[in-house]
């Protein structure tokens, strides 16, 4: 590839206003790209790149009304942002890449602005030490709650009372932050890929999907556990968990360099449709499941998504993939070959979701696929996921999401 010679800047955006909120802004999380980079985390600061003369800092001054009300102490470091204006009337006409968060009146070429960003998203991608460091001493927070989970449960205890009691022990851990939204779905709604803690209480005989991470500095854990409420499985949850399980460790053994994304994700899904195939609610061979997407309608996510700086990381494609592609049914949120130093969540799942198995359509394009009467019991039991978090090495796979039982 042709070193381009351009100017580029790399934007860490502003706050966004609660419409109606007054003063109120949402929470604000700093653009990636400009915290990988900069490792500050204010809005409002702009790195700008000269071909010849390097980079430059430019930052928002602290505010008095920040160090009234905020307590910020010392100064911004870099230079003030005031300065870009002239910075960039000095290069007018020469092309600029504009990447990160939007900067408002100022539009750089749009396809060098998506080429930079695309190549800043491939250098983010394998991790240093310091990263790895960072995610794990997140993971140790995201342990300590995980560690307490099967003593709070009991049937009554309300899916609230536990995503309180677990972020509670992220924050005592260290924590500056949840990861994402905190997902506690117990009976059926275990079967809702992102559902949110609610006051619903929980009943003996059902399961609970827990997917949960803290955050430290910007680097989060992403960590996925099932459990019993009344501490044991009956025996349809036991097959469907061991099934899942297994299927999990093969694909954790499988986070190898040169492994292609999409390839283990098809290879989990076709071990998944053999075990549904065991359990009689698949007719059709592993093979056909996969083909035919059939395996889609109880795994209809990706196998996991590059984890680091924030919760989806770099994902993407490799550098010369264009089209986003289905395997198995499902759209990945990654696209690649893995590579050293590549961390990655693995996370599959099987689920009995209403809006995908009473959907008459695909009914219809599978019914000799799925014995639909075998199925028709399970669909109370809601779902199931299990994700560690890995970091490919040379040497192999290390979870270092271990310590947390499954
Ligand atoms: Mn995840």
């Amino acid at each position: 590839m042709t070193p381009l010679k351009i100017n580029v800047l790399v934007v860490a955006g502003e706050p966004i206003g609660i419409p109606g909120g007054q003063d109120q802004t949402y929470p604000f999380y700093v653009h990636p790209h400009y915290y990988w980079l900069t490792g500050c985390s204010r809005p409002g600061g702009v790195l700008a790149f000269d071909p010849e003369e390097g980079w430059t800092d430019f930052r928002a001054p602290i505010s008095q009304a920040e160090r009234v009300w905020e307590g910020a102490e010392g100064e911004a470091g870099g230079q003030d942002v005031a300065g870009l204006k002239n910075w960039l009337e000095k290069r007018q006409g020469r092309p600029l890449a504009v990447v990160g968060a939007n900067l408002p009146r100022i539009d750089g070429d749009e396809n060098l602005s998506e080429r930079v960003c695309r190549e800043l998203q491939h250098l983010r991608r394998p991790k240093d030490e310091d990263e790895v460091a960072l995610v794990a001493r997140a993971v140790e927070a995201s342990a300590r709650g995980y560690a307490l989970v099967s003593e709070w449960l009991k049937p009554g205890v309300s899916e609230r009372e536990i995503a309180i009691r677990l972020e509670s022990e992220f924050f005592l851990g260290g924590a500056d932050r949840t990861g994402y939204g905190t997902i506690v779905g117990s009976g059926t709604n275990s079967a809702v890929l992102h559902w949110p803690a609610s006051g619903r209480r929980m009943a003996a005989g059902e399961l609970v999907l827990i997917d949960a991470g803290a955050s430290i500095e910007g680097y989060t854990a992403d960590i996925t556990r099932v459990y019993p409420v009344s501490g044991e499985w009956n025996a349809r949850q036991r097959d469907l968990h061991a099934i899942l399980l297994q299927a999990q460790i093969h694909a954790l053994e499988g986070c190898q360099v040169g492994v292609e994304w999409g390839d283990l994700h098809t290879r989990t899904a076709a071990e998944l449709a053999e075990g549904l195939r065991g359990l009689g609610i698949l007719r059709c061979s592993a093979e056909e499941a996969v083909e035919s997407e059939a395996i889609a309608l109880f795994f209809p996510h990706g196998l996991g998504h590059m984890l680091g700086l924030g919760v989806r990381d770099a994902s993407g494609l490799a550098p010369a993939r264009t089209q986003t592609r289905t395997f198995a049914g499902a759209r990945l949120r990654m696209d690649l070959p893995l590579e050293a130093n590549y961390l990655v969540t693995v996370e599959p799942g099987l689920y009995f979701i209403p809006a995908l198995l009473n959907d008459s359509e695909k009914r219809e394009k599978h019914a000799q696929r799925v014995d639909w009467d075998q199925l028709a019991p399970w669909m109370e039991l809601g779902g199931m996921r299990i994700e560690d978090d890995v970091l490919v090495t040379p040497q192999g796979p290390r979870n270092l999401t271990a310590a947390i039982p499954k």
